[in-house]
């Protein structure tokens, strides 16, 4: 009997280890991938088990054939349990960006759980080519309204509609689709030679687009309520390239379920101007929307927007895939970019945001990882980071946003909310604001934090440090010895940038888009978290905090000279392509069409899978455009991995305060 106690007590205590162990080790269920984009492809791996949350996923990548893996920022572990208002899987997630378009990548996942698993596979992902001409094109001439309308009603796959120069009165319609070989082009003979003129109608579109695969190009549309409206529900892969809206209150808009449209290198005038902005009428203008787009794998990149709204958006509720790069608004009377909606991959990828209200939006993220990464933004007004909920219990989880530089004209950092954001990670981040900020507070911030990750990011002035119920320091120094957020922050002081930029007096004047280049002795050089995939490339001892890594190339902000798209253009040291060399082989005509820069000449290793290119980009990491180096492949990620969750686990034992959730 004795025996039989003992054994069946030993069975018992093995049965509930392995219940512990099935609990806590992690098992990998399915790895999918979010719709490509050019430049970005979102990884997705559902898992179960893991409740003690202390495993990893790394992952590398490489286009097909290249021999050399380049490291990505490990994936970020969902917390679906803090969610509302969405159905989210037990996950991984995160977006490997400054791909290479056209671009089949290799991907390596590697996870380890200390409770009993390693595992490493490999999956694979192809980005999308930039939109092109038909390969089977009919050209169709319109010099007029009458012969335009004309040809919009007989449009079939692989037109070219090539609109002579003149002012086209009236409003126009099209009904038809092209297809992925053959799509409709609508082009002007010249950007500003040509222009649809709604002859100031209102609650009307100059052009109304109901197909897919329609590409509108080069020409002017002016004078209405709203320029253009993507009108089918579903439509895919349209684009608007190269084309100036003026002097509307809307400018590009859509309807339900559509995905993959490619928007980019427009000049977008509306007719809000600076200091008017949210608070001075309750937020009348709010949807005066420059790009609002609906739908998953939208790219929006290198447009010139002022005078609206929002400049940037996704109205889908739950959105995926969304890459906003390159833009430069010159004001936004709200945001410059809602992210609002994304459910994961979703990226604000080295903006310029020069006077707005509240320039990036997340409220509020469905899980994440939505990430805003070396945007300029410069004179805001109210709130850095919108880290808001919907209004109710649909609070933002899972914001990332990596080295950014944001100057403010009232604090370095303000956040205002009773609502809890969850799961959110700032890290080498400038936060900058005027000598004597408002109220003596450096940090303005009120809402609950629930597992932030607020760290390596460079602060000016020294002042009040209020992170409301999460902390409040009298000083700079009184703040990092408190161990809750800022360890090894960096004071900065009034000479952090070389152009002399500081927060202006009053956010009413408005700025022209500044130079942020950091000074050669400011405090913010290689003071930075090393971050793979987006620190890569950097110059000296380790990254510079900010948006703009000194000694690197400068990236273009807004229209790109013609010639220059995702396969040629500059992205700082960064590596295009993750080591997608084929940008290397064809560095050398990149770097000179690019006016010298060069930047997206590969430093990376290997290259572009299929690329005929040169093989300068196989081997020397510094032998791309950019002349910068390659961040040496680490033998393993995993400390940086683990030094990275330590800090997160620690924050979540300190910050596990979550208080009342607004009503
Ligand atoms: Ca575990
Ligand atoms: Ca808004
Ligand atoms: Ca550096």
């Amino acid at each position: 009997m004795r025996w039989y106690v003992g054994t069946m007590l030993g069975l018992w205590a093995a049965l509930v280890a392995r219940a512990a162990l099935a609990g806590n080790n992690l098992a990998v269920v399915a790895t999918k991938l979010d719709p490509p984009t050019l430049v970005t492809l979102g990884v997705q791996v559902l898992v179960s088990g893991d409740d003690n949350r202390d495993s990893h996923v790394d992952v590398r990548y490489r286009p097909q054939g290249a021999s050399a893996w380049h490291d990505g920022l490990p994936l970020f572990h969902v917390r679906p349990s803090v969610v509302v208002g969405d159905t989210v899987p037990e996950q991984f997630a995160g977006s490997l960006i400054d791909l290479m378009p056209a671009t089949t990548y290799e991907i390596e996942l590697h996870a380890v759980d200390p409770d009993g698993l390693d595992q490493t596979w490999t999956t694979t992902g192809t980005t999308r080519p930039v939109p092109g001409d038909p390969v089977s094109p009919h050209i169709v001439n319109a010099t007029d309204a009458s012969s335009l309308k004309s040809a919009l009603n007989n449009a079939k796959a692989g037109d070219v509609i090539t609109l002579a120069d003149g002012t086209y009165l009236g409003s126009f319609t099209i009904q038809a689709s092209g297809t992925k070989d053959n799509p409709i082009v609508i082009r002007g003979a010249s950007e500003d030679g040509v222009a649809l003129d709604g002859s100031g109608c209102t609650g009307c579109n100059v052009l109304e687009v109901y197909g897919s695969y329609v590409h509108l190009e080069k020409l002017t549309i002016q004078n209405a309520s709203r320029a253009l409206r993507f009108q089918g529900s579903g439509a895919t892969d349209n684009v608007v390239r190269r084309v100036h809206i003026k002097d509307v209150t809307l400018g590009i808009g859509s309807k339900d379920g559509q995905k993959d449209f490619y928007i980019c290198d427009n000049i977008l005038e509306g007719r809000l101007t600076w200091p008017s902005v949210y608070a001075d009428d309750g937020g009348a203008h709010a949807n005066d929307d420059g790009i609002n787009l609906t739908g998953d794998g939208h790219v929006v990149c290198h447009n010139t927007i002022s005078g609206f709204g929002d400049s940037i958006k996704n109205e889908a509720p739950t959105f995926l895939s969304f890459d906003v790069y390159g833009n430069d608004s010159l004001t936004a009377y709200d945001n410059a970019v809602e992210l609002d909606g994304a459910e994961r991959n979703a990226v604000a990828l080295r903006n310029r945001f020069t006077n707005s209200w509240s320039p990036v939006s997340f409220q509020p993220i469905y899980g994440g990882p939505a990430y805003a990464i070396r945007n300029v933004v410069v004179n805001v007004v109210d709130e850095q980071q919108k880290l808001h909920s919907l209004g109710g219990n649909q609070e933002t989880v899972g914001a990332h946003v990596y080295n950014n530089t944001f100057v403010a004209a009232k604090h370095a950092l303000n956040l205002q909310d009773s609502a809890t954001p969850h799961d959110f990670v700032l890290v080498n981040n400038i936060y900058y604001g005027p000598a004597s900020p408002g109220s003596g507070k450096t940090v303005d911030w009120s809402a609950p934090v629930d597992n932030g990750t607020i760290e390596q990011n460079g602060w000016y002035p020294d002042g009040f440090f209020d992170f409301g119920s999460a902390g409040k320091w009298p000083d700079f120094a009184a703040y990092t010895a408190s161990g809750v957020f800022g360890q090894k922050a960096t004071l900065l002081d009034g000479s952090t940038f070389e152009s002399g930029l500081s927060a202006p007096a009053s956010y009413t004047k408005k700025l022209a888009p500044p130079d942020a280049t950091l000074a050669a002795a400011s405090k913010a050089v290689d003071q930075g978290e090393v971050l793979p995939g987006i620190t890569d490339g950097y110059k000296g001892a380790a990254p510079d905090l900010g948006a703009l890594e000194r000694g690197c190339p400068k990236p273009v902000y807004g229209v790109r000279p013609a010639g220059i798209d995702e396969s040629n253009e500059p992205r700082g040291c960064t590596s295009a392509g993750g080591g997608s060399g084929g940008a290397a082989g064809s560095g050398g005509t990149a770097g000179s069409s690019a006016g010298g820069s060069g930047g997206a000449a590969g430093t990376g290793a290997g290259g572009r899978s299929g690329s005929a290119g040169a093989s300068s980009g196989a081997t020397s990491g510094d032998s791309g455009g950019c002349g910068c180096r390659t961040e040496p492949r680490r033998d393993s990620p995993s400390g940086w991995v683990l030094s990275f969750l330590s800090a997160i686990a620690l924050l979540k034992r300190r910050q596990r305060q979550r208080l009342q959730r607004r009503a």
